[in-house]
């Protein structure tokens, strides 16, 4: 008999400044949500962000989800950079503009350490463009010792604004092609 694997809760931030990042989001997240191993349990809004590294690039809609998951985190990463592929992104340039990103940021209370993951992501808890949403889905999620909330509370976050695009209810449900 071979035993199911526990679902984990997974946090992700999904990012993007080329084409139509929010419906690039979006049609992400419903694949993520129509798979067996996977169900997307919270969205935040999306938000407007100016560009983080590279700056002189357009701003960056971003968004985090909670995707409960019985996928271990590597196959949680093919998944994503499967979705990353299927929305054309190209890794064309470090920090510069893109379609699609998806970042595992964090899998449960996970720490992972191998060549192609890093959890909790290195650079979360400097970003307030991932802080500022995560925290509204997860606040009271601990990382490296303190709250989503606290961390958010540490960084400036007086650039980021709600996107017009979140309309009124969820926005990452809007019909998609996939
Ligand atoms: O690491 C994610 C890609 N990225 C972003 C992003 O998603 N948002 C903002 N505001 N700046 C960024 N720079 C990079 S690289």
């Amino acid at each position: 008999m071979c035993d199911k694997p526990l679902p984990v809760v997974a946090a992700l931030g999904l990012g993007g400044n080329l084409g139509d990042p929010a419906h690039a989001m979006a049609t992400a997240l419903q694949a993520l949500n129509r798979r067996e191993d996977c169900s997307v349990i919270a969205v935040s809004p999306l938000y407007r962000t100016p560009p983080w590294g590279k700056t002189d690039q357009n701003d960056f809609l971003n968004a985090c989800a909670l995707v409960k998951t019985t996928l271990d985190a590597t196959a949680l990463l093919a998944a994503c950079f499967q979705l990353e592929r299927c929305m054309k992104r190209e890794r064309l340039e470090r920090w510069g503009p893109r379609t699609l990103d998806i970042d595992i940021l964090l899998y449960g209370d996970e720490r992972i350490e191998t060549e192609e993951l890093h959890i909790p992501h290195p650079r979360m808890l400097e970003r307030a463009f991932v802080l500022k949403p995560l925290a509204d889905i997860a606040g009271d999620w601990q990382v490296e010792g303190r709250s989503v909330h606290r961390w958010l509370a540490q960084c400036d976050s007086g650039d980021i604004r709600l996107s017009s695009e979140n309309g009124e209810q969820s926005w990452w449900q809007m019909p998609s092609p996939l």
